[in-house]
């Protein structure tokens, strides 16, 4: 796990038991060339901390926050009530229903403070969609994207199942 001092953008897992999905984030992140620091604290036992956290990271230029949580998941939310910067959710399997109910804590957001939630554990797309937020005012980084989607397509088209198509 990367706890690298200035990244472009803040990793928070509520527990050490969610790192898989942040560690996937940051991996898809590097591979982008965005430089991310990933912390573990939990809006729930560490709540005077998370606020210290998310106020510095803002006032650090860290432009997205990703954040990962299961259970109640309030984590994300949490962390969109204290900036203004973008907020990924990312719901983790788990309790009585496997996520559903990490999903719905994250997704239901009141109007006025929104979380862009990804699927249950999707970690990858959570960092992808932080590097295409950043690739707004980053042309490089938007091409590196752009390029990343081509791949995809083409080994797609390369699965021998699709040859002629
Ligand atoms: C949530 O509770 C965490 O995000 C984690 O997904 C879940 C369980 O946490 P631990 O009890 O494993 O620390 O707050």
């Amino acid at each position: 796990m990367s706890e690298e001092r200035g990244g472009r953008v803040a990793i928070i897992v509520g527990s050490r038991s969610d790192i898989g999905a942040a560690e996937k984030a940051a991996a898809v992140l590097s591979e982008l060339g965005v430089e991310s620091e990933t912390r573990v604290i939990s809006a729930h036992r560490a709540p005077d901390l998370l606020a210290r956290y998310v106020s510095s990271a803002t006032d650090r230029g860290i432009s997205a926050f990703i954040a990962i949580a299961g259970l109640a998941a309030h984590l994300p939310g949490v962390v969109a009530s204290q900036t203004t910067l973008p907020v990924i959710g990312v719901p983790m399997a788990g309790g009585v229903s496997d996520g559903l109910d990490a999903l719905l804590a994250i997704v239901q957001m009141p109007k006025g403070v929104p979380v862009a939630t990804v699927g249950v554990g999707n970690g990858e797309n959570a960092g992808l969609l932080a590097a295409q937020i950043l690739g707004v005012t980053d042309s490089e980084l938007r091409g590196r994207v752009e390029t990343r989607r081509r791949s995809q397509a083409e080994a797609i088209a390369a699965d021998p199942a699709n040859e002629g198509v």
